[in-house]
């Protein structure tokens, strides 16, 4: 059993990815901030009602297409991202037939080895044919200082559609700047990150991917159809609608 918590405990589920962080943090794959965004995230999940609202739901089929029709799609993951759904994105890369890149904001060469290693394991245990890079960065994204530009070419750099889930809001408008067709999966709809993007999922990181999992590629909606103020705009009205008479 992955986590000692009854299934049928009512946080399970929030207890089952606050474990997971925890495991990820002892491995040395997070940063330190990492509980930090991951209890930001949670909040705005409560505001939400913790689960995948309409406009959501659109935006991820909308995404999924975007990515699918996309000449060279990425996935570009980090440390939270890798704990808490390591085995979804690569599911989700051998669904798109493209690349992971662990392209992380505080990076080291400990943290880097860290997070490559576990999605080495998870791959070879899930039996997936998934190109992992981040280990030989060969190029930077313009417009970002320091260690967390570095990329790989043959990755995010000639990438023309990428998912940046839990990103922040500089690296996100590095990427646009540069062109890319940007999708963001966050939890908080005011984020730079989700204001930034070019499409936004405002759902939690794990639900999205497992319904991206779940989507039939087959008729899912153009990518012409997204509204990215609306779908911003949506999800803030959820959030409000659902504080009016509660009690
Ligand atoms: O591994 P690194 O070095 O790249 O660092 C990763 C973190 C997440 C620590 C770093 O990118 C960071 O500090 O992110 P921020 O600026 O705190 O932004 C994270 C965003 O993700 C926030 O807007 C949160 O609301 C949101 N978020 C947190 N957990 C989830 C989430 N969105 C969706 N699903 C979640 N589980």
């Amino acid at each position: 059993m992955e986590h000692a918590a009854d299934p049928s405990h009512p946080r399970y589920r929030s207890l089952l990815m606050r474990h997971r962080l925890e495991v990820a943090a002892k491995k040395g794959m997070l940063a330190d901030s990492a509980l930090i965004a991951h209890g930001r995230g949670e909040a705005y999940d409560y505001l939400l009602g913790e689960t995948t609202i309409p406009s959501a739901d659109a935006a991820t089929r909308i995404a999924l297409n975007a990515l699918m029709q996309a000449e060279h799609p990425v996935l570009s993951v980090n440390g939270n991202v890798v704990a808490l759904a390591g085995d979804e994105i690569l599911r989700l890369a051998n669904k798109i037939g493209c690349p992971l890149e662990v392209n992380i904001f505080y990076r080291t060469p400990e943290r880097m080895e860290a997070l490559l290693n576990d999605l080495n394991e998870r791959k070879e245990r899930l039996g997936l044919d998934v190109d992992i890079l981040g280990a030989e960065p060969d190029a930077t994204i313009p417009g970002l200082k320091g260690p967390r530009a570095k990329c790989e070419s043959k990755g995010i750099l000639r990438a023309d559609t990428i998912l940046v889930p839990l990103e922040d809001g500089d690296r996100c408008e590095a990427l646009v700047a540069m062109g890319k067709t940007v999708i963001v999966i966050d939890l908080n709809p005011l984020s730079r990150s989700s204001q930034r993007g070019s499409m936004t999922i405002v759902d939690e990181l794990s639900r999205c991917l497992e319904n991206m999992l779940e989507m039939p590629l087959e008729g899912l909606p153009s990518v012409e159809s997204y509204n990215h103020h609306q779908t911003l705009q949506n999800a803030l009205d959820t959030i409000v609608d659902g504080m009016k008479n509660k009690f």
